[in-house]
């Protein structure tokens, strides 16, 4: 067994070049290091290899699509899915001594990168009122104790059941069963998070709140957008997709405010020409966009394809398909070509002239593929943004075709299915009512909380128990201080985890670590051993067997426990069969197959090579909105605006870490080893403000209520961002980004856009560096 750290290391900026490329030799090299830090060869070469195989491990990373069976390579996982499966198949273990000499107070202070170290969670643990230690519970017990808290409340919207995209679809159809049988339809999840802003956009204009494209879409368009995303970081194998694309001869062009590495070149080390090569360049075009300014581009854009259809009528639009499937064309059109350039440029920091030669690009190309992730959707104006995108899509009928369409990309790998199965809190009637067909009880009408009102009913004392599945609320979620201390005003906070982090140390009064089985690990139930299944970005369900020896002998699967608290809590009322689910997956799934559309015979069908593609009414030229038909959307906006002396911030993923969890303090590809605590900002920027190269600062959040935020203690270092756009590490940044700060009908956090002052270090009272 490997022994964790039990010193955090200080920090030690070192800066170099940010890199012109990404994942290449250094990047599998550095793969097997971090694997074989957390575990043994043996482990590491069982998850390695059966990752991403049909009736392997599905990567517990992102929600990149697998390519078809058969097209996939012996290595079919990047360097960050194999550090993301070490991470879990680590040798490491917390037992009950390690509670026994950290108190909850000590634990609080650790940064996260340190409590991740400590390795897997062993056994069930309780903090009871009044005590400083978390000491061992046994199940029976653990699992009474919530189920008396829940059955004690005055109603069932006092409790809230959080839950991120990391579970299966098994559990994640049995967590919002449980909830919705015991009356609630508080279920925030990370999406809330995430791509809500892409889900309510998508399914006003499309009628489908999920991307319309497949992987073989991507390798034959003739142009891809690639817009608020680091794929080279975060969807790392989404630039094999890309570089196939370009083999087919499409052509790519990236929205970023910073030249990330992977957007500019790729060295593919699954192909001996990547490793020995210069790689291949990815982005033709590179748009260094200022923060927040989408909108304005893709206005823009569309602004000069209805001129250049004014000036050749008939061979710009797709006229038939807008007069045939759509809806709101001469409301939109009349308003996008009022939009004023100077504004445009002005919100884009884009010249009129690069546009139109992107217009060009466009006008040469007759498919189009739009992708996106958190640059887009992490703002007050994500909505719009997502649904201009679409209009731009849909003025030469860029969907339902090969080749074209819309590509929200997702994050956690199985976000997209926990919403297929019901995890939401505003599921339509439709679902509600085939649950109550299947179960014989009236699930609750009235939406449920979201992540954002989960922390304001918690504030205001009106939420008396929280259930996290799967993630890190406290840390992933904004307004760092306000949130923590939201969670303490709870009577129970109980959390089904894997491994430690920061939401176990922030307890309400009384607190559960429920510790649990991880993807890579044989999972058996009474009726032997089972597998479960998820759906990727791409709407491809497939399943995931684990390989590896569970962590500890006292692990219970997630279907385990939540059958098992549901039954003790429910006590037979509604009458639902917990204890043959938790024996027998595939009668969940049977449960499954009869409320969700296109998962009819699921058992049967999910087990064949490559799993099963849900349909997409979009690429069957349907459009379940209002109208019927796609729908054309005005969209008024103000560009984000950074008064004198502030800059606009995004707060970001590194290279090395998952969501809230850093695995080291390294972001490689952007040059930045040894500290986190770093604000990267253009060179320019730094001598208007006054500022100089490796100073310390503050960073100070001002929100329109007069409220300040702090985050203390940054190093400032030059950076090739857009002018006045400056980018810092999440969940440290968390603090910075208020409550209220929402998008605009997602209620989305704006984790991106923040109106930032760089403040000098040391100069406000009460200063000193929080984990
Ligand atoms: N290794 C690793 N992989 C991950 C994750 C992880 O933490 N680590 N997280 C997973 C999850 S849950 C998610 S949601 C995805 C997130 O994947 P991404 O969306 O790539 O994540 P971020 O790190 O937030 O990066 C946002 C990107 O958008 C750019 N950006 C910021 N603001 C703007 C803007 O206003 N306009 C434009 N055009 N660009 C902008 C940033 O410069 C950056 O390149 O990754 C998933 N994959
Ligand atoms: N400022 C800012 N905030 C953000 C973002 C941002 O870009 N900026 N991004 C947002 C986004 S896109 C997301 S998705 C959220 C992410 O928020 P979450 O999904 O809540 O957070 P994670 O860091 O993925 O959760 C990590 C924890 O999951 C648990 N875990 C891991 N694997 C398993 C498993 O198999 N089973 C169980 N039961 N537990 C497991 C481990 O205990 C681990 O500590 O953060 C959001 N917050
Ligand atoms: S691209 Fe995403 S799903 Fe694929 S191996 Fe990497 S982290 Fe895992
Ligand atoms: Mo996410």
């Amino acid at each position: 067994m490997q022994k964790p750290p039990s010193e955090e290391a200080p920090d030690q900026l070192t800066v170099t070049p940010p890199k012109k490329w990404a994942t290449g030799v250094p990047a599998v090299a550095h793969a097997l290091e971090y694997s074989l830090e957390e575990t043994s060869p043996q482990r590491a070469g069982v998850t390695l290899l059966t990752m991403n195989q049909v009736d392997g491990i599905d990567c517990p990373g992102c929600a990149w699509a697998d390519p078809a069976p058969g097209h996939r390579h012996r290595n079919e996982y990047c360097e960050n899915g194999a550090k993301h499966i070490n991470d879990e198949a680590t040798t490491r273990r917390i037992t009950a001594d390690f509670f026994r000499t950290h108190s909850v107070t000590d634990l609080a202070q650790r940064s996260d990168q340190w409590l991740n170290q400590q390795g897997r969670l062993t056994e069930p643990m309780v903090k009871r009122p009044g005590s400083d230690h978390y000491e061992p519970i046994s199940w029976h017990d653990a699992l009474g104790l919530f189920a008396t808290e829940l059955r004690g409340l005055d109603s069932p919207d006092e409790a809230v059941f959080y839950t991120s995209g990391r579970v299966s679809n098994e559990a994640a159809f049995i967590l919002q069963l449980f909830a919705r049988a015991f009356g609630t339809n508080n279920l925030p999840d990370c999406s809330n998070l995430c791509h809500e802003s892409s889900g309510f956009a998508l399914h006003e204009t499309l009628g489908t709140g999920k991307g319309t494209v497949s992987l073989e879409d991507l390798h034959h368009a003739d142009l891809i957008f690639v817009v608020g995303q680091n794929p080279g970081s975060n969807h790392p194998r989404q630039l094999s997709a890309l570089e196939q694309a370009k083999r087919n001869g499409a052509r790519i062009i990236a929205v970023n405010p910073l030249p990330e590495a992977g957007l500019l070149r790729f060295k593919n080390p699954q192909k001996p020409r990547g490793v020995i090569g210069r790689g291949v360049q990815i982005a033709d075009r590179f748009l260094h966009i200022k923060i927040g300014g989408d909108l304005a581009l893709f206005q823009g854009l569309n602004r000069l394809l209805l001129e250049a259809e004014d000036a050749r009528p008939g061979t710009v639009l797709d006229q038939d398909f807008i007069r045939s499937s759509t809806a709101g064309f001469e409301e939109f059109a009349q308003y996008a070509r009022s939009v004023a350039w100077e504004d445009i440029v002005s919100a884009t920091g884009l010249t009129r002239e690069k546009i139109e030669s992107i217009r060009d690009e466009v006008l040469r190309s007759d498919r189009v593929i739009v992708c996106w992730a958190m640059g887009v959707t992490q703002h007050k104006h994500g909505v719009p943004t997502v649904r201009e995108i679409v209009n731009f899509l849909l003025l030469r009928g860029n969907v339902g075709r090969a080749g074209t369409g819309a590509c929200p990309v997702r994050g956690h790998s199985n976000v997209q299915g926990d919403r297929t199965m019901g995890i939401w809190e505003q599921m339509p009637d439709t679902f509600l009512d085939a649950l109550k067909e299947e179960f014989g009880f009236d699930p609750p009408r009235a939406h449920g909380l979201d992540s954002v009102n989960s922390i304001r009913a918690m504030r205001e004392g009106r939420i008396k128990v929280f259930l996290g599945v799967a993630g890190n609320f406290v840390r992933a979620a904004p307004d760092s201080d306000v949130t923590e201390e939201a969670m303490r005003r709870c009577r129970l906070t109980a959390h089904i985890s894997t491994k430690l982090n920061r939401s176990h140390t922030v307890c309400g009064e009384t607190a559960l670590i429920l510790p649990t089985l991880g993807r890579t690990e044989v999972d058996i139930q009474a009726t032997g051993e089972q597998f479960v299944t998820v759906e990727d970005s791409m709407s491809e369900v497939h399943l995931s067997r684990g390989r590896l020896k569970p962590a500890s002998r006292l692990l219970l699967s997630e279907v385990a426990i939540l059958c098992r608290l549901a039954d003790r809590t429910l006590q037979g009322r509604p009458a639902i069969p917990w204890d043959q689910f938790e024996a027998d997956y595939g009668a969940i799934r049977d449960r499954i197959s009869r409320i969700v559309v296109g998962l009819h015979d699921f058992n049967r069908r999910v087990v064949r090579p490559g799993g099963i593609r849900l349909p997409n009414p979009v690429n069957e030229g349907a459009f379940h909105t209002a109208a019927g038909k796609a729908l054309f959307t005005r969209n008024d906006w103000q560009a984000p605006r950074a008064p004198e002396g502030h800059l606009l911030l995004q707060t970001l993923r590194s290279h090395d870490q998952w969501n809230t969890v850093p695995y080291t303090t390294n972001d490689r590809y952007r040059g930045i080893h040894g500290s986190r605590r770093v604000v990267l900002v253009n060179p320019d920027d730094i001598t208007d403000l006054g500022l100089a190269e490796r100073q310390r600062v503050d960073l100070v959040s001002v929100w329109s209520d007069g409220t300040e935020r702090r985050a203390p203690g940054f190093e400032v270092v030059p950076y090739p961002s857009a002018r006045g756009c400056a980018a810092a590490y999440y969940p440290e940044t968390n603090v910075l980004v208020p409550l209220d700060s929402v998008a605009d009908i997602s209620n989305q956090p704006t984790s991106k856009g923040l109106v930032v002052r760089l403040e000098p270090a040391g100069t406000a009272a009460g200063d000193g560096a929080r984990p």
